[in-house]
């Protein structure tokens, strides 16, 4: 597990809050505390640790409880959402099928640029993407042999010159080569060299001038800590840095204040290195990476809980015309499938609704059940546009949604095919037929009737 130490320390401070019999201002100064004490631990920046503490301090003192929360309850809520936000804007990297999304890497030596490239090559591949890989690092001896070692591993094609001395050239080269291959993802490693040395941004800006990257990512070694600012700071300044990504977060215990620094600059961090192997990558999402960081299990239910009565609440009124009206967007198909998952197994849900539950055989429900996952993969690989106007998913974008979901483009029109569904469906009960139950209630009564493709059951 990542950030073992820190995770802990948070952990048994909201633990004590758990036990506490009261909670009062004297226990949750004494909480902030805590918190306080295990993020300074981490190495993050004392500024930063005394602000968030204070917003956590003054929700927690201030803030009204929802309906049917307890009051440790919402303040764990705070927590939660105060170092999700504390860990910056989740961002995702972006590729396109059929066009040829140019990365380049750069970071100071030993950084882990190499084995990030490699990483992020097989990450990529395992998404369907045809990759390629550019060495342009003519400073480290070796450096081609380590890239074309882990591009054979990764099964990803390596280009590069053992005995160039022109990285910028090189790059040009390997770029232009893989272009007109028509790859769809081209990554450019990089030289590190100290950064007193001028070279090494020098020769990052012309690289960066002669590949025209479409992003230029910043590899940051998580163990110095919130030294990593002062890095992200001069790179910024050099060139046009697109995103950050953080190596080594398995072995340190100052991964707070990496993470936390680099979030401050404004820099989405979009990848995080958690080990040596190929497969130790992870997208960051903070919120998710918060979670798992105050250990999951206990806080998952908790959240949960607290979501669902969130979202009753946000459910108004209006929101109940507007779906009645026909305006259902994808999104809310996805909401509704996250309230769905909270309630429990399709199987569950259907057997709550009279006349449904027993006559639906197991195995369609199974069936039904994992296309409903897959479909929220592939809702996820869609950009907010298309979630709230799902008329832009042309083929192009139709396959561009497949390859990023890991799914095909039959099972992207298909779940179009079923959303289309789902609005006639409900604006037929909109017009008074069916029962009061959510919308969902409505479409799972439908489902039954064996009218919608995909899942429920069929006419036979
Ligand atoms: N534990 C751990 N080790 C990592 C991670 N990422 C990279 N490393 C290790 O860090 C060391 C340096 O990695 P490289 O990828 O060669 O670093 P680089 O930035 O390309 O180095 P130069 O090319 O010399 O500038 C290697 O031993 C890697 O195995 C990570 O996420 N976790
Ligand atoms: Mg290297």
């Amino acid at each position: 597990m990542v950030l073992n130490r820190l995770g802990r320390a948070l952990h048994s401070a909201l633990q004590k809050l758990t036990r506490a019999t009261h909670v009062d201002e004297r226990a949750i100064k004494e909480l902030v505390r805590e918190i306080q004490r295990a993020l300074l631990q981490a190495d993050v920046n004392v500024e930063l640790v005394l602000g968030l503490t204070r917003r956590i301090e003054k929700r927690a003192l201030e803030e009204k409880l929802s309906p049917g929360v307890g009051r440790k309850e919402h303040i764990i809520k705070i927590v939660y959402e105060e170092l999700s936000v504390f860990l910056g804007e989740p961002a995702q990297l972006q590729v396109e099928p059929r066009k040829s999304t140019v990365l380049l890497m750069v970071g100071l030596q030993g950084s882990g640029k190499t084995t990030s490239v490699a990483k992020l090559a097989a990450h990529f591949k395992k998404r369907g993407f045809k990759v390629g890989i550019v060495c342009a690092d003519t400073f480290r001896p070796g450096a081609y042999e380590q890239l074309s070692q882990l591009g054979q591993q990764v099964g990803v094609a390596v280009f590069g010159d053992p005995k160039a001395k022109d990285a910028i050239k090189l790059a040009k080269e390997g770029v232009k080569r893989f272009k007109d291959e028509r790859l769809e993802l081209v990554i450019v490693d990089s030289a590190g060299r100290h950064r007193k040395e001028e070279a090494l941004m020098k020769e990052m800006k012309q690289i960066a001038k002669a590949v025209q990257p479409d992003e230029v990512i910043l590899v940051l070694d998580a163990t110095i800590g919130q030294q990593v600012k002062e890095q992200a700071a001069a790179f910024k300044a050099a060139t046009n840095i697109g995103s950050i990504l953080v190596t080594k977060l398995d072995g340190t215990a100052k991964g707070g204040g990496a993470l936390s620094a680099v979030a401050a600059t404004g820099a989405p961090i979009k990848f995080v290195g958690v080990g040596e192997h190929i497969d130790d990558l992870e997208p960051f999402v903070p919120e998710r990476f918060v979670a798992r960081l105050l250990g999951m299990g206990d806080i998952e239910t908790l959240l949960k809980k607290i979501k669902e009565v969130t979202e009753e609440e946000k459910l108004k009124p209006a929101d109940v015309k507007a779906l009645m009206a026909g305006k259902l967007t994808l999104r809310d198909v996805y909401d509704q499938l996250e309230t769905m998952n909270k309630m429990g197994p399709l199987s569950k849900l259907m057997q709550m609704i009279p006349g449904i539950g027993v006559s639906v055989p197991e195995e369609q429900m199974r069936v039904g059940e994992e296309k409903l996952k897959r479909f929220k993969v592939i809702m996820q690989s869609m950009t907010p546009e298309e979630l709230e106007n799902p008329k832009l998913l042309n083929s192009s974008r139709i396959r561009r949604v497949a390859k990023g979901s890991g799914t095909n483009e039959a099972e992207v029109r298909e779940l179009l095919k079923q959303y289309e569904f789902m609005k006639r469906f409900i604006k037929m009960f909109a017009k008074g037929r069916g029962p009061k139950f959510g919308p969902w209630g409505k479409l799972m009564k439908g489902m039954s009737k064996g009218t919608p493709p995909g899942f429920g059951r069929r006419k036979s």
